[in-house]
C-alpha cells in the first residue's frame, strides 16, 4: 500500500461547491401556470403514431406495456441503463388501455426535447420520484432527475444525488400504476397537471405498470430494475461516522466511548482524511501508521470499519492509481479526445471512465489489496461526478464516454452523467466480491440512478441540522424505497450545522428505525456522537439504538423479503390500507415492515405529537426496551393487530452473541391470533443461497405459541422463544 508523509490540509470545512450559485427555486405559482400553458402551446404533438408492446406479467398481480414514440424510436432505442434485463414484449397492450389516456401516454416534443404526458384521474395519489427534497406525497411537485452536488440543500431543491425517472400512482380505491420514463438523460418529472417527463436526448420509451396495489407495482419495478442484495447482518446495525474521524487515536477513542457506555454500534467509519493528500487508496502514514492494526484491534471489539473512496483520482505521476489507470487510458475524455481533468478534494484530478468493463475490472482490482487491510466496506462520495468550481458543479456535458456496446458505445458525458454513480458503485461492488468471494461486499454511493440498488445502499447526502430536515428524512427514505432502493438513511443529526441536543435526540430515535442508520456530521462541526449533547440526549440515544438491536431479527427478516420481493424496508403507512385515502399524505409516521407503525415527532414542540390518521384495526402501543415509553423524544411504536414480532436480545454490536432467546411480542388478533416470521442464516457470505438458511413462522393460538420452520433447512443452535402478550 502506497504511503507518504501527511500533506498540507487545505481548509475543507466548506465545501466548494457551496458557493456556487444556488439552483433555480420552482416558479411562483401564475408564473409557473404562464409557463405551463406556453409550454403546451408550443407542444406539438410527434405526427408518427406511438407503438405499445406488452410485457410478459413482472409478477403476479402486475401488467407491464412498453411505449415508445413511433416504431422509428423503438428501433433506434439505445439500450436501457435501468433495466436490469432487455424487455422482451409479447404482444400488443392489454385491449381494455385504448382509450385510457392514464395509461397510454401522449409523445410530443417541447422545446426540442422529448416529452411524455399522461393524464392523473382525480383522486390518486403520486409518490416515488426517488431521491427527492419534501414530503412523501408527490402531487404538484417538480423534479429535476440530473445528480448534482446538492451540499446544505432546501425543501425547494429540484436535484439532489440520484435520479430516478419514475411515479408511482395510487388511484382512489387504492389500485396502483407506475410510470417509468427509461432515459439516464437530464429529465424532468412534473406532477403538477397529470404525470409529465420531458427529458434531453433522444426519445425515451415508457414503461406503465398496473397493479392490484402499490406493493405490487413496487415489485414488478424491482423485478424490471432489479433488488438489492442481501447485506450482511452487521451493516444494519448502528454506524458511526464523522468527516474526519483522525487520527488513529480518535477512532480509538470513539470505539471506547460507545463500549464503556453500553451504546449499541457495529461500524466506524474513515472519511477522506484517513488518505494521503486525498489520494484515493492510500493511507496517511502520520495518522494512521498502522492502519490494519487498527482495523484488527477494532474487529476484536465487535466493530467493523468502513472507508471512503471518491471517482476523482489525482492526476500525479509516480501515483499508482494515475499510474495505471492512465496506462490503461482509463479516463473520461474531452471532446477533443484529451483525458478530461478537474478540481476536486486533491487537486486537479481525471476520473475512471466506468462505462467501459475493462476500466470497471481494473478499478475493482484495486480493492483488493485496500480491502486487505482490513476494510469491511466501501463508501464512494462525490459520484455524481462532483467537479469543483465549474458552473453545474460537474463535468462538460460534452465530454465523452467510451461506453461498451452493451451500454450503447460512444456517448457524451450528457447521456452518461446520470448513470456515472451507479456504474462507480457497480465495479466497487464486483472489486469487493472479487477481492472477497466468500464476504457480502457492503457500498454506500451517494449518486445513483434507478436499478443501482444492484450494488449500492445510500443515504440522503450533505443534509442540515433543522427540524424541517429531520422531517424530510422520513418522506426521502419513504419514497426512495417506493422507486426500488430499501437501504437508504440520513446523516443522523444533520451534516451541515450544530442543531440542538433535543432536535438530535429525536433524530437519533427516527434514524435508528429507518433501514441504514448512520450518525454523521461535517468538517468542523460540534461533536455528534451519541453522548455529545449531555447526559439526557445520551440515555435517549441509548435506549434508541437498544430498540434497533432488539429488532435486528425483524430487520435482518425484512432486509431478505426487499432483496427477493423488492418491497422496501419502510413502508408508508398507506401500505397497511391502500384504499384508505386518510393515510395517503402521513409521513411523520411510517411503518417498519408490515407489523410495527412508527409515529416520530419531528417538531421541535415535544408535545406537539398527536396520532396521525391509523390504518384500520387494533394497533397497540409496545415497548421494546424498559424506559423507552417513558422518553418523550422516542417515537411511538405500534404493534399491527395479529401480529408476533421476534426480538432479540440486547447487544453491543450484531454478533456479540447468538441468539438464544426471543421474545415474541404479540397483539392477538379478536380470535386471539398472532402470527411472524423470522429469517436466519449465518449472517455473512453466501451459503444461504444452497438452503443454509432458515424461514420459520410463528403462530399464536389458545394463549400458545408454535414454530414451524417453512423454509430453508440450516441446522442451527435453536433458540427459546418467550411470548409476550401487548396489552
Ligand atoms: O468526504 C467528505 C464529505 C462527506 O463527509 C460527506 O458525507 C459527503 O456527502 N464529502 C461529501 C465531501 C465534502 C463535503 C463538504
Amino acid at each position: 500500500m502506497p504511503v507518504s508523509a501527511r500533506p498540507s490540509r487545505k481548509d475543507a470545512a466548506v465545501h466548494p461547491n457551496a458557493r456556487l450559485p444556488i439552483p433555480k427555486r420552482p416558479l411562483p405559482a401564475l408564473a409557473a401556470a404562464l409557463v405551463a400553458v406556453v409550454a403546451l402551446m408550443t407542444a406539438a404533438p410527434v405526427r408518427a403514431q406511438p407503438v405499445g408492446q406488452s410485457l410478459p406479467p413482472p409478477v403476479t398481480g402486475a401488467r407491464a406495456t412498453v411505449f415508445h414514440a413511433s416504431s422509428e424510436a423503438r428501433d433506434q432505442a439505445p439500450p436501457s441503463l435501468c433495466l436490469q434485463t432487455p424487455l422482451r414484449p409479447d404482444g400488443p397492450p392489454p385491449a381494455d388501455w385504448s382509450n385510457d389516456a392514464a395509461r397510454v401516454p401522449v409523445f410530443s416534443r417541447v422545446q426540442g426535447r422529448a416529452a411524455v404526458r399522461l393524464l392523473v384521474a382525480e383522486g390518486t395519489d403520486l409518490y416515488g420520484t426517488g431521491e427527492a427534497a419534501g414530503g412523501l406525497r408527490r402531487n404538484r411537485t417538480r423534479t429535476v432527475a440530473w445528480n448534482t452536488d446538492a451540499y446544505g440543500w432546501a425543501r425547494a431543491e429540484l436535484s439532489l444525488y440520484q435520479s430516478h425517472p419514475w411515479v408511482l400512482a395510487v388511484r382512489r380505491d387504492g389500485t396502483a400504476y407506475g410510470v417509468l420514463a427509461d432515459t439516464p438523460e437530464r429529465c424532468l418529472i412534473d406532477l403538477n397537471q397529470g404525470i409529465r417527463f420531458e427529458a434531453a436526448g433522444p426519445e425515451f420509451p415508457v414503461i406503465v405498470i398496473e397493479g392490484d396495489s402499490p406493493q405490487t407495482v413496487v415489485r414488478a419495478l424491482a423485478a424490471l430494475t432489479g433488488v438489492t442484495e442481501l447485506p450482511p447482518r452487521w451493516a444494519l446495525g448502528y454506524h458511526q461516522c464523522r468527516y474526519s474521524y483522525t487520527p488513529d487515536d480518535r477512532v480509538r477513542e470513539i470505539a471506547d466511548g460507545f463500549r464503556d457506555r453500553g451504546i449499541p454500534c457495529d461500524v466506524l467509519w474513515l472519511d477522506i482524511d484517513y488518505m494521503d493528500g486525498f489520494r484515493c487508496f492510500t493511507v496517511d502514514a502520520n495518522a494512521f501508521p498502522d492502519l490494519r492494526g487498527l482495523d484488527g484491534e477494532l474487529q476484536a471489539r465487535g466493530f467493523r470499519t468502513v472507508a471512503i473512496i471518491d471517482p476523482g483520482i489525482k492526476q500525479e505521476s509516480g501515483y499508482h492509481v494515475f499510474e495505471t489507470g492512465d496506462a490503461l487510458d482509463a479516463w473520461v475524455q474531452t471532446a477533443a479526445g484529451a483525458p478530461y481533468a478537474g478540481p476536486v478534494w486533491p487537486g486537479s484530478c481525471v476520473f475512471p471512465d466506468f462505462t467501459m468493463d475493462r476500466v470497471r475490472s481494473w478499478w475493482g482490482g484495486l480493492y483488493g489489496q485496500f480491502l486487505s487491510l482490513g476494510l469491511d466496506g466501501i463508501w464512494n462520495d462525490m459520484n455524481e461526478p462532483a467537479v469543483f468550481n465549474v458552473d453545474g458543479k460537474t463535468m462538460p456535458l460534452t465530454n465523452v464516454h467510451r461506453a461498451d456496446p452493451d451500454l450503447g458505445g460512444t456517448g457524451t458525458h450528457a447521456r452518461f452523467h446520470n448513470v456515472y454513480g451507479m456504474l462507480m458503485s457497480r465495479a466497487t461492488h464486483e472489486g469487493c466480491l472479487a477481492a472477497r468471494p466468500g464476504q457480502r461486499p457492503f457500498v454506500l454511493t451517494r449518486a445513483s440512478h434507478l436499478g443501482g440498488q444492484r450494488w449500492a445502499a445510500t443515504w440522503t447526502g450533505d443534509n442540515t441540522a433543522s427540524w424541517d430536515h429531520l422531517d424530510m428524512s422520513i418522506s426521502m427514505v419513504l419514497n426512495l424505497g417506493l422507486s426500488g432502493q430499501p437501504l437508504a438513511g440520513p446523516d443522523i443529526g444533520g451534516f451541515v450545522g450544530a442543531g440542538s441536543g433535543p432536535m438530535f435526540a429525536r433524530w437519533m430515535g427516527v434514524g435508528a428505525l429507518l433501514p441504514f442508520a448512520r450518525g454523521h456530521t461535517g468538517k468542523g462541526n460540534v461533536d455528534k456522537e451519541p453522548w455529545s449533547f449531555g447526559a439526557d440526549v445520551e440515555n435517549t440515544c441509548r435506549l434508541a439504538l437498544q430498540r434497533r438491536y432488539r429488532l435486528l431479527p425483524y430487520l435482518y427478516t425484512l432486509a431478505r423479503e426487499a432483496s427477493v420481493t423488492g418491497l422496501p424496508i419502510v413502508r408508508p403507512l398507506f401500505f397497511a390500507d391502500p384504499a384508505d385515502t386518510t393515510l395517503r399524505a402521513v409521513d411523520d409516521a411510517f411503518l417498519l415492515g408490515d407489523d410495527l407503525l412508527v409515529v416520530a415527532n419531528v417538531k421541535s414542540d415535544r408535545a406537539a405529537a398527536g396520532l396521525p390518521a391509523m390504518p384500520r384495526g387494533r394497533w397497540r402501543e409496545v415497548s421494546l426496551v424498559e424506559g423507552d415509553l417513558d422518553d418523550p423524544d422516542l417515537p411511538r411504536l405500534f404493534l399491527r393487530e395479529g401480529a408476533a414480532l421476534p426480538l432479540g436480545p440486547l447487544v453491543q454490536w450484531s454478533d456479540e452473541k447468538p441468539l438464544d432467546e426471543i421474545e415474541l411480542l404479540v397483539n392477538p388478533d379478536a380470535e386471539g391470533r398472532a402470527t411472524g416470521s423470522i429469517y436466519e442464516d449465518a449472517g455473512d457470505g453466501f451459503e444461504y443461497r444452497d438452503r443454509e438458511y432458515r424461514v420459520t413462522r410463528f403462530g399464536f393460538a389458545e394463549g400458545k405459541v408454535r414454530t414451524e420452520v417453512v423454509e430453508g433447512g440450516w441446522a442451527v443452535g435453536d433458540w427459546r422463544v418467550v411470548a409476550k402478550l401487548v396489552k
